[in-house]
């Protein structure tokens, strides 16, 4: 049976699944999540998928999973994939920047994203304090991943793992929400290199753009 992939195409945190599992060449039949609907906030999709109300939400028979690295493990996992990293120092080391990516990296990007995206749309006041917080954390992360990624193409070993997905993440809201990425050149070198040699982060790249954007022009927003 197929597994089902629940998720808003606007989202980088599906975008890390359909990411990864185009690359492993697994087939997930999409099932779309309107968030702007607030689709993931009923009762029945917290009864059914995730009490957290939050998306991506893998489907396998009668096993449910959700938080996009989870999945990404579970999936890989299942594949042998070397995205796991090929070696069992670069397997943790892949599992060190996952677990940081999702506790020092993308939860400020998250914050910088409600704040000029999310409160625009919902025309509320921005928290500019908050905003400025979360900068800080992100350039201070920012500049050791720049310093890390010198000379480097990837972010563990010579070969695309889940780490490089994770830490790439925010890349796909880093324009609309203006993160300052843009100032840590191989940070910037990285990513441009991602996007080059993996069509399938292309391909979701422009999946979330048209989305976003299609969304954003229909309640005649402009950021
Ligand atoms: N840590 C979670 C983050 C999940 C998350 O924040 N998902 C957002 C979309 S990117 C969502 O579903 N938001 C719905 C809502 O807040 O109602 C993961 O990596 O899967």
């Amino acid at each position: 049976m197929t597994m089902k992939i629940y998720g808003d195409p606007g989202s980088g945190s599906l975008r890390r699944v359909t990411t990864a599992a185009k690359i492993m060449g697994i087939e997930l039949e999409r099932v779309k999540v309107d968030l702007f609907k607030g689709e993931s906030q009923t009762e029945e999709f917290k009864l059914r998928l995730n009490p957290h109300g939050l998306t991506p939400v893998l489907v396998d028979g009668d096993f449910v999973l959700y938080e996009a690295a989870a999945i990404n493990l579970y999936l890989a996992n299942k594949m042998n994939s070397p995205l796991l990293g090929t070696t069992e120092k670069d397997r943790s080391r892949v599992l060190q920047w996952m677990f940081w990516s999702g506790e020092q990296w993308r939860t400020f990007t998250v914050t910088i994203f409600d704040e000029r995206v999310g409160k625009t749309v919902m025309n509320l006041p921005k928290d500019e304090n908050l905003i400025a917080f979360a900068e800080g954390k992100i350039r201070a992360a920012a500049k050791v991943l720049d310093k890390h990624l010198e000379g480097r193409a990837f972010m563990v070993g010579d070969a695309l793992t889940l780490a490089d997905l994770d830490v790439a993440a925010p890349f796909s809201q880093a324009g609309r929400a203006r993160f300052p990425l843009g100032e840590f050149p191989n940070l910037v070198a990285w990513h441009d290199n991602l996007l080059r040699s993996f069509p399938a982060w292309a391909e979701t790249k422009a999946e979330v753009d048209d989305r976003m954007d299609t969304f954003l022009a229909s309640v005649g927003v402009t950021l």
